[in-house]
């Protein structure tokens, strides 16, 4: 965030919170190493990353949708939770009535050691068989054979993840829309807000009068619509917002809104 954007306002309002969720997106690894989703580099080859996450190109090549995955779960593999990671695992603890959401599928937050998580759209470290739907936890790489194949009935496996065009496990985003529509501040962090349903969370919180805090280098289409929007990155904006907090703890937490 510039310097000059003032964050008093927002450790008032984070303080009295009683209900705080944390939406995030491949932003918040950018600082890890993990290339977003739509950024420049984005890029695998000569492909964009919508174009083989539908379930369309799975069934057309999927060993060239395999080969996608593989290459990213190999270049996950290598990175670490970054700042803004290891705030929002802090806050599970240190915030009451926290719940993080996340669109990610590399599971940094995990390994930041957040704890309750809501994976909008899976979890590339995660298989499952085509099919008895059966999920098996699968960390290797490079994968081999490539693609997997189910250890119970030889079928082939795919990332569980969800594609475009592919609905979200309803359980979990009927939990993200209620937990959204009760919250009271929410911060979406790394996002630019496009993928839908997801990109209806931040307006079922304003609907429901909560504040939205953005986190974004980039405006999104949500910027014009919310009360605090901090152009800046994840990693340098969570710690501050953490340490104020901190610090307007310890000093008895005075509203000075
Ligand atoms: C569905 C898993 C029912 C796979 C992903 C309503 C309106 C319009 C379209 C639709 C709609 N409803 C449904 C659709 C279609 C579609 C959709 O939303 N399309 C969009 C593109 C228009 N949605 C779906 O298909 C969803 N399914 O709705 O089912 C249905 C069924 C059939 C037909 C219709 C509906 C399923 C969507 C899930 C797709 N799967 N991922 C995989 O990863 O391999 S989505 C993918 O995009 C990733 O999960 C990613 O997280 C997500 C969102 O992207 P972002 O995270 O925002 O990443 P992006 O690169 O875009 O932005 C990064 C941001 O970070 C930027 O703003 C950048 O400025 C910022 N940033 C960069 N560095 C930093 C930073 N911020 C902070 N700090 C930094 N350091």
């Amino acid at each position: 965030m510039s310097e000059d954007q003032d964050i008093r306002p927002l450790i008032s309002r984070l303080q009295r919170a009683e209900n705080v969720v944390a939406l995030t997106g491949s932003g918040i690894s950018a600082e890890s190493g993990i290339p977003t989703f739509r950024g420049a580099e984005g890029l695998w080859k000569t492909y964009r990353a919508q174009d083989l996450a539908t379930p369309q190109a799975f069934a057309r090549d999927p060993n060239l949708v395999w080969e996608w995955y593989d290459w990213r779960r190999g270049l996950m593999s290598t990175k670490l939770p970054n700042a803004g990671h290891q705030v929002l695992a802090a806050w599970e603890t240190t915030i009451p009535n926290f719940t993080l959401i996340t669109q990610n599928i590399d599971g940094l937050h995990s390994r930041a050691g957040s704890r309750s998580i809501l994976e909008l759209h899976g979890n590339i470290w995660k298989l499952r068989c085509t099919q008895e739907g059966t999920l098996v936890e699968n960390t290797e790489f490079p994968l081999s054979p490539l693609p997997p194949l189910c250890p119970d009935c030889g079928a082939m496996l795919r990332p569980h993840v969800v594609w475009f065009g592919e609905s979200l496990d309803p359980n979990v985003i009927q939990q993200a829309f209620s937990i959204s529509a009760r919250c009271d501040l929410m911060f979406v962090v790394g996002t630019s807000a496009i993928v839908h349903p997801a990109a209806s969370l931040p307006l079922a919180a304003l609907e429901a009068g909560a504040a939205v805090v953005e986190i974004n280098p980039e405006p999104t289409p949500l910027t014009d619509h919310l009360e605090f929007s901090f152009r800046g990155m994840a990693g340098d904006i969570l710690p501050r917002i953490d340490r104020a907090l901190q610090e307007g703890t310890r000093a008895g937490g005075g509203d000075d809104s």
